[in-house]
């Protein structure tokens, strides 16, 4: 992956706190962001470099992480191997995924399988056209806005309440 494509998609991830301002004079308009950092790592697996990443280039691509990831080799991945990994590859640990994420059965490893397992899920998720691989559009995220409450009050008309039946 290039560096200005590294720079795209670390702005695209920064977007949902930096445009908080642009988004706030246009509250109706969903924010475009990338939610997790796992697209960083997708996007770079698109070894042929046509811009979409296939089923087959994102399969290699978990082998070569788990390998990268698995410093001592042992086919596992400790809680400081996996804090080691997100940090080079995931930009970090300040959002996911996170290791729990992985480590379902919370046994402090993850197994090669937990790790294919998720990463698998996560490219599913993703592919939101259920093509097989993952165009950057598939990255990007519409989310919509929580709206702030509503000031006005409404004045609702109390029917048959006030009068009240008098006898
Ligand atoms: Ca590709
Ligand atoms: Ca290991
Ligand atoms: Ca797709």
């Amino acid at each position: 992956m290039s560096i200005r494509t590294l720079a795209f998609v670390a702005c695209a991830a920064l977007g949902l706190t930096a445009c908080g301002g642009r988004a706030a004079q246009d509250r109706t308009a969903p924010i475009r962001a990338l939610l997790s950092a796992d697209a960083l790592m997708l996007v770079s697996f698109d070894t042929n470099g046509d811009l979409s990443v296939s089923r087959d280039e994102a399969e290699a691509g978990f082998a070569r992480e788990f390998a990268r990831a698995d410093a001592d080799n042992n086919g596992a991945l400790s809680p400081i191997e996996f804090s080691n990994w997100s940090s080079l590859v995931l930009g970090g640990s300040q959002i996911g995924p996170y290791r729990l994420d992985f480590d379902r059965n919370v046994d402090n490893v993850i197994t090669r399988e937990e790790y294919d397992t998720e990463l698998r899920a996560r490219f599913s998720q993703y592919d939101a056209d259920e093509n097989g691989a993952l165009s950057r559009t598939e990255f990007v995220r519409l989310v919509g806005q929580a709206r702030p409450p509503t000031q006005r009050r409404q004045t609702a008309p109390t029917i048959g309440g006030a009068g009240g039946p008098g006898e």
